[in-house]
């Protein structure tokens, strides 16, 4: 009850904060997007990881309003990068089960994207299988209406959920990340290894794109690219960092 209360009064004090980790293209090796992944920093208590406060805020519904502010924080990013040269990449921003079970994002994204005067391509949604299937009806209604709109979609976590095939099937998507979970180990493990492959394959032949999450290492890196997996994320790239960072980071490559 702690957080909960300290969250409450860190979304109106401005306590959160969106960090970005590249995602490079594994055919230029160049920087085509981010991820945005929330921080918090509590002055007492100091920085608390998304893995503890999320599902409290989820419990709590806080996330409502949270989500919200990360969605609006990330329209305002991509059109800060419109105006700086920067409007080529594509960001992506993880939603909650709860955001698209009440019916109001879908009307609060428009008003976002006529505020920021924002290309909808450039903004990914990413959903869990977890969650889109708490309620796969309305889920895949609402993912037609949100592709339809000329948003992205992806399916985050990819591969750890009950029934990854059956989402592919009833989920018009855009893109799949593939679980750090498979990524770890796929130098070593010939079941990993296969099982990466398979799953690009599966994803190109459904006219998906994939990406590759947690990639640590030149090997799993050198791996993804024979695969021919189109893009990558994680360590090897670069840490979540601060929005400015980020920028700075991607100019720097140029
Ligand atoms: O950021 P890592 O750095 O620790 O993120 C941990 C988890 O928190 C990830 O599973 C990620 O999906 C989730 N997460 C990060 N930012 C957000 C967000 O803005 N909304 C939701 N719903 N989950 C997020
Ligand atoms: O939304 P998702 O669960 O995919 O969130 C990404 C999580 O993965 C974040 O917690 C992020 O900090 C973490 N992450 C990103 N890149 C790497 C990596 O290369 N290695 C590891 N171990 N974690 C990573
Ligand atoms: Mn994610
Ligand atoms: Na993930």
């Amino acid at each position: 009850l702690m957080l909960e209360t300290k969250m409450w009064a860190a979304l109106e004090r401005g306590g959160f904060e969106v960090h970005l980790q590249a995602q490079v293209s594994l055919e230029t090796g160049r920087v085509i997007g981010a991820e945005a992944l929330l921080r918090w920093h509590d002055p007492e208590l100091g920085s608390i990881e998304p893995s503890r406060f999320i599902p409290i805020a989820e419990e709590s519904g806080l996330i409502l309003p949270l989500g919200d502010w990360v969605l609006a924080r990330a329209m305002a990013l991509l059109a800060e990068w419109q105006h700086e040269g920067l409007g080529g990449l594509r960001l992506a921003v993880n939603l909650s089960a709860r955001q698209f079970g009440g019916g109001a994002l879908l009307s609060r994204l428009d008003q976002l994207l006529a505020q920021h005067q924002i290309d909808p391509s450039r903004l990914e949604l990413e959903i869990t299988e977890t969650a889109a299937m708490r309620d796969p009806e309305n889920t895949r209604a609402l993912l037609r209406q949100l592709r339809a709109r000329g948003f992205k979609l992806a399916i985050d976590d990819f591969g750890t959920g009950y029934s990854s095939l059956a989402y592919l099937k009833l989920f018009a998507i855009d893109r799949i990340k593939i679980d750090r979970g498979f990524v770890k180990d796929i130098e070593h493990d010939p079941n990993d290894a296969a099982i990466v492959g398979a799953t690009i394959g599966l994803a190109h032949s459904l006219g998906l794109s994939v990406v590759a999450e947690g990639v640590e290492t030149q090997a799993q890196w050198g791996f993804l690219r024979d695969k021919r997996s189109d893009e990558a994320q994680g360590y090897l790239f670069g840490r979540p960092m601060p929005a400015r960072e980020f920028g700075e980071f991607v100019r720097a490559q140029a």
